[in-house]
């Protein structure tokens, strides 16, 4: 994507956003960020993206593949910029799939998303653009943009304004919840008796920020206001998420969870723990390492999810357009390739992307087992013909 297009796509969402008319579903000033879908909004087949953190090219191939089923939504997890080097490119990317499809695409907050701002320090020295997050890679891509007539101020209050009115969390009728981080920490709970009270601020954080991990260092009544201070603090495991399902068995009734923000090595997980009690997916769609974020270990394959009713969402992975380490074609980053990212030096050289050339992945366990049978027949082969053979010597 060239300049002149993200700007094109920036243009055209500052009018709708000013009008209020960006056809994002559940996108508006007012009314709940927690989305019950009714039967109506429900309708069509839905996918899930997780995490895109400035891999443009996965959000290319990923939508191109949601895009082939004329019945598609689809539910992005959030996360849209940090990490990987395509911030804007990724954001107007989104924006624009949104404009072109209208009412299809749901974008549930992520911490990355609305973790920006101008900074209110305009001393000499002090860096424009500050971040909650660190590292924060789009903010440092932001403050080191120099004469570029204001596009970074355009860009930094157009994703703000849009991050502020963006869904939460949507919870299907089947049970299934979708958003960025988790759900309410035990401390909340008392407080939500209605509703309306899971719109609390929060509660909301809660949502997008709680980390999903096997054995969390904080269990129920430990958690507290006044002991919530850094990100690692906000954890659950699969005891809490047991004990909100069936605390809010009637109000809100979670049968299972799919989220993003943890980044795993393969792109999804679905931890063993979880899955007697309230079953939960975590789906990545960046194919950059989940630990470097280098993009030298590009995986062979990015991943989403694909609604089913009253089960986990089935991971479909997709394969990346050959060769890996190739962008898409006409591609211009929007930071040059950075050393620390481990971007190798043929990175920007265009390789046109065939839209819709996936390889259908061969899954290893039919082989497996296939080699395993064939395995077990040869030995017992082998034990007939022992056996045969001291049944001949005996006679
Ligand atoms: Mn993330």
């Amino acid at each position: 994507m060239v300049a002149e297009e993200w700007k094109a796509t920036i243009e055209q969402a500052e009018i709708h956003v000013r009008k209020g008319t960006l056809p994002l579903i559940g996108w508006r000033a007012e009314g709940p960020r927690i989305l019950r879908l009714s039967a109506d909004e429900a309708q069509g087949q839905w996918y899930f993206i997780g995490d895109l953190h400035g891999d443009h090219r996965a959000w290319e191939t990923l939508f191109a593949r949601v895009c082939s089923d004329p019945e598609f939504r689809l539910c992005f997890l959030g996360d849209v910029v940090d990490r990987g080097p395509y911030h804007v490119e990724c954001l107007a990317a989104l924006l624009q799939a949104a404009m072109d499809h209208p009412d299809r695409i749901l974008w549930l907050l992520g911490n990355h998303d609305a973790a920006h701002r101008r900074n209110e320090d305009c001393s000499e020295g002090a860096p424009r653009y500050v971040s909650r997050v660190e590292p924060a890679e789009f903010v440092d891509w932001l403050n080191a943009r120099t004469d570029d007539q204001g596009w970074s101020d355009r860009i930094l209050d157009l994703l703000n304004t849009i991050c502020h009115r963006l869904p939460r969390a949507a919870l299907f009728s089947d049970g299934l919840l979708a958003t960025h981080g988790g759900l309410p920490l035990a401390d909340q709970w008392a407080n939500i008796t209605a509703l309306e009270h899971f719109e609390d601020a929060r509660v909301l954080e809660d949502f997008t920020w709680t980390r999903a991990v096997d054995a969390p260092r904080r269990r129920g009544w430990q958690y507290a206001p006044e002991r919530r201070k850094r990100s690692s603090d906000f954890e659950f495991g699969w005891r809490d998420l047991q004990e909100f399902a069936t605390v809010f068995s009637e109000l809100f009734p979670v049968r299972r969870v799919v989220r993003g923000h943890d980044h795993v090595a393969g792109g999804w997980a679905r931890p063993d723990a979880y899955q007697q009690a309230v079953p939960l997916l975590t789906l990545n769609g960046f194919g950059f390492d989940h630990l470097t974020n280098s993009m030298e270990q590009y995986r062979e394959y990015l991943v989403l999810g694909v609604y089913k009713k009253d089960q986990l969402p089935r991971v479909e992975e997709v394969s990346v357009p050959q060769p890996v380490g190739a962008v898409c074609g006409g591609y211009e980053p929007s930071r040059p390739p950075a050393a620390h990212m481990g971007i190798q030096a043929g990175f920007a050289t265009a390789v046109p992307m065939v839209a819709g050339d996936w390889v259908p992945h061969m899954p290893l366990w039919p082989m497996l087992i296939a080699a395993v049978a064939a395995a077990v027949s040869i030995i017992a082969a082998a034990l007939a013909a022992a056996t045969l053979m001291m049944a001949v010597v005996a006679a």
